[in-house]
């Protein structure tokens, strides 16, 4: 991403920020609340069960489908924000890279970098401080908060590997005691047995605001981290086949491909085939294939060529999400 399409990215997440939504919340916050309250079922019980309306989001097969569509509905309304015209869609944030808090997003004119360990973590550099009005919506006194891991290292290019390893998409009993070689999901959604993996790293490496699942999306690196985890789905399904998923309908109530995912109205099958999202689809810069572990350091490691040569291709009506 250049400096002018990293601007435009601020630019329209503080657009939309400042917009009000219909719910009295801008329409940035009404984002952060759908995520705050996928923790909960219809009838207001934690966690995921066997109601009508179930917790989709996290610790179960549509972990991924879930926030498939969730960053689509959000991307689609930062385009809509952004008035230059530069964004192709969401930047990814490729963690297995881009490791050091120099790097990757947390430049002083993207997203600002690590909090102030000497003021409780606050975030002071950068466009997301609290000088630049940046707080939590049920709560106008707090700011974003981030403390970088000084015990976890985020995810590497073997760790996807061992993940992309697993062929099979989720297995019983459907939760995070799923085991990590039979589920692909609870692999890459991270509840490892000896700690956290890939996407539960992303959070715990960060910290802070991103640590916090009621606030995660309140930090922008959100968007950015889920939309390298979707990147790694869309790998797996290349690999192993788009509608490869389970468990199967009727195996676990409200979970199947035709069931929906309620506050999206759409059907969890719906969000398999990337391509054809809406009627529009989305594609990645610098999709690969997976090859052994040390070729696939290496892959990542060249990968700005392969983005030299998809940039040229044309982007028709397809979002193009590419690294930050
Ligand atoms: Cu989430």
């Amino acid at each position: 991403m250049g400096d002018a399409e990293q601007t435009a990215f601020v630019n329209a997440l503080h657009s939309m920020k400042q917009t009000p939504a219909g719910s009295g919340i801008s329409v940035y916050d009404t984002f952060v609340k759908i995520h705050a309250d996928a923790m909960d079922d219809h009838t207001g019980h934690h966690g995921h069960g066997g109601g009508a309306n179930p917790a989709q989001a996290h610790m179960v097969p549509t972990f991924l489908p879930w926030h498939r569509q969730f960053i689509w509905e959000f991307e689609t309304t930062l385009l809509a924000h952004d008035n230059t015209g530069l964004l192709t869609g969401l930047p990814y944030w490729n963690w297995a890279l881009d490791q050091g808090p120099g790097s990757g997003p947390w430049g002083v004119n993207f997203l600002g970098g690590n909090g102030n360990p000497d003021n409780s973590n606050i975030v002071e550099t950068g466009p997301f401080s609290p000088n630049s009005n940046w707080f939590l919506y049920d709560d106008p006194n707090e700011p974003l908060v981030r403390d970088f891991s000084q015990h976890f290292g985020l995810g590497t290019t073997t760790d996807i590997w061992r993940a992309m390893q697993v062929g099979q998409y989720d297995a019983a009993p459907w939760d995070p005691s799923a085991s990590i070689h039979e589920s692909f999901r609870n692999h890459l959604e991270g509840w490892g047995e000896d700690g956290p993996l890939l996407h539960n790293l992303g959070h715990v490496w960060v910290g802070g605001t991103m640590s916090d699942v009621s606030e995660a999306p309140f930090d922008p690196v959100f968007w950015m981290h889920h939309a390298f985890v979707d990147l790694i789905w869309s790998e797996w399904q290349l690999l192993y086949g788009l509608d490869n998923y389970l468990p199967e309908d009727m195996a676990l109530m409200g979970f199947g491909a035709d069931d929906l995912l309620w506050e999206f109205g759409v059907l969890i099958g719906d969000t398999f085939d990337f391509s054809q999202y809406d009627g529009i689809g989305y594609e990645y810069e610098s999709t690969t294939i997976v090859p052994e572990p040390s070729a696939y350091a290496l892959m990542f490691g060249s990968i700005a060529l392969l983005w030299a040569v998809r940039r040229r291709r044309s982007r028709g009506n397809v979002l193009f999400r590419g690294p930050c």
